[in-house]
């Protein structure tokens, strides 16, 4: 617990799972090793989970909901639960974002919001628990028919690196809010701060068994979570090639799913938009966590006739943009890892071999340390619709522009990938902009803004390849428990 990363921000942590209300090693014995994205030192070790553990963790959650206190509780009283654990991570801030940052590599400022992102989800969904109701349905004379809504049971949920506080917030604090227990797999590349914040919620007075983390890697204990034929709900968000494999899994357990596979957002720039508020919110949705956001605005669609001003404008702000270690807190931090350095190095290579023009490159902060995974912003355009850069999700920060005529073409261009996740649409006629938002295939349009205060109260999930169910705001707790109805007969 002595040893400093390279950053001289912290010793090296050894994390447990949390498991049937206890701190776990894996059975085996096996750990893995986090490392820094600022500059590669080890900075944790975790258990290597595998099916044994995976096994341990939904049995707990089978007991925890069939026969714990969990199972008699009211649903204020899991509220009150969810809002303890709130005002537990707001109390923590410093600790988890700094935990956050060293882990994901996220500026500093990026990683508090998203701890208070954390805190505000299971503060939305503490105050939703109760608040949850069914139907009475006029039926047949002589009965009375009404709906509850019942949790599904064991749910397991697997997610990515990108946003761990975030997205543990809204699967784990929806799943508890109608009843559920969890399972939940982080992501192997960046997960301290789920782990910690499990840890939190015994504190809180969680009972045993409702919320298990198990770390490890995807094709192990990812995959014996997911095909667990012990779980009766599954949640996943990641990659579409993965997504395929859980979405197969809760086929054959013959369960529901929810799936967030990720999107190729479009920002629409119609000739009338207000530039100066659109362009830093333009600038921000693709430099975001350095573009490793599901929601990323990756292509920016301008109308051929600002197409000269707007490149103008984006080329210096892009080339004003800084990349470096996260605790400079410059504009991006690195990225998540060398694979994923790799994968963005891919999409510039194929641009330039393609001939495509590259309009702007940012900076890399000087000195930065010499095992840190960074990448400078970079602006592209005119980029062909049907090329990779404008069609397939780069996941770092790269913008694509691509010019368009009027209205119809805009709405051609915006719906012309598989993905169909958000949205923007910049313009000063309001019922144009009420026309886009009704002709685009995606699950949230913003008109003259993009993304709102992180959306927690806003149902979330794609069209088309981007997924498919509801997370975040009250939809969540739908997807989360299953309609049950009840009929009586009074003759
Ligand atoms: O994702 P994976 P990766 C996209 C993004 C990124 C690419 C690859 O384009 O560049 O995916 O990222 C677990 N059975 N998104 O490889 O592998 C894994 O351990 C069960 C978009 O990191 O999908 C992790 O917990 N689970 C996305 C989670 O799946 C498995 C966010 C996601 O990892 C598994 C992340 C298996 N066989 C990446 N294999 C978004 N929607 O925002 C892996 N996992």
């Amino acid at each position: 617990m002595s040893e400093k990363s390279a950053t001289g921000t912290g010793a090296i942590l050894h994390l447990d799972a949390v498991i049937d209300g206890s701190l776990s090693p894996a059975a085996a014995g096996r750990r893995l090793d986090v490392l820094s994205p600022s500059d590669g030192a080890l900075i944790a070790t975790l258990p290597r989970c595998d099916a044994a553990d995976v096994g341990r963790a939904v049995s707990a959650a089978r007991r925890g909901f069939e026969a714990g206190p969990w199972a008699r509780m009211t649903a204020a009283e899991r509220g009150r639960l969810l809002s303890r654990l709130s005002n537990l991570v707001s109390e923590k801030i410093d600790e988890l974002a700094d935990l956050e940052c060293r882990d994901t590599g996220k500026p500093l400022r990026q990683g508090r919001a998203d701890i208070a992102a954390l805190a505000r989800y299971f503060e939305f969904y503490g105050g939703a628990a109760d608040k949850v109701m069914g139907d009475t349905i006029p039926t047949a004379d002589g009965f009375l028919a009404l709906t509850l809504r019942e949790p599904h049971g064991v749910v397991g949920g697997i997610i990515p690196w990108n946003y761990p506080a975030q997205i543990m917030g809204r699967v784990v604090g929806g799943a508890l809010a109608m009843g559920n227990t969890v399972v939940l797999k982080p992501a192997e590349d960046a997960c301290l701060s789920v782990v910690r914040v499990a840890a939190l919620a015994l504190e809180a007075g969680f009972p045993a068994g409702v919320l298990n983390v198990v770390t490890g890697y995807g094709d192990e204990a990812g995959a014996a979570l997911a095909n667990h034929p012990g779980l009766d709900f599954l949640t996943f968000t990641g990659s579409p090639a993965v997504g395929t494999l859980i979405q197969a899994a809760a086929a054959r357990n013959h369960i529901g799913c929810t799936l967030e596979l990720g999107g190729k957002s479009p920002q629409i720039l119609f000739q009338d938009a207000d530039l100066d508020a659109a362009v830093p919110v333009v600038v921000n949705a693709i430099i975001q966590n350095c573009g490793q956001t599901c929601s990323a605005g990756s292509r920016v669609l301008v109308q051929q006739t600002i197409w000269d001003e707007v490149v103008e404008i984006l080329r210096a702000r892009i080339r004003a943009l800084v990349a470096g270690p996260h605790h400079l807190d410059l504009d991006l931090g690195p990225l998540i890892s060398a694979a994923q350095v790799a994968r963005v190095r891919s999409f510039v290579d194929r641009a330039a071999a393609d001939g495509i023009p590259l309009i702007a490159e940012g900076a890399i902060a000087p000195d930065c340390p010499a095992g840190g995974c960074y990448t400078p912003a970079r602006l592209y355009g005119p980029v062909p619709p049907a090329h990779p850069l404008a069609r397939e999700e780069v996941f770092g920060p790269v913008l694509s522009m691509i010019p368009f005529r009027d209205e119809d073409e805009a709405v051609d261009l915006a719906n012309a990938t598989d993905f169909g996740l958000v949205a923007g649409v910049w313009t000063r006629d309001g019922q144009r902009g009420l026309r886009m938002a009704r002709r685009i295939r995606a699950g949230q349009v913003f008109v003259n803004a993009y993304g709102a205060g992180g959306g927690i109260e806003l149902p979330f999930g794609g069209f088309k390849k981007s997924g498919h169910g509801r997370e975040k705001g009250f939809e969540a707790l739908y997807e989360f428990s299953a309609t049950k109805t009840v009929v009586l007969r009074h003759g």
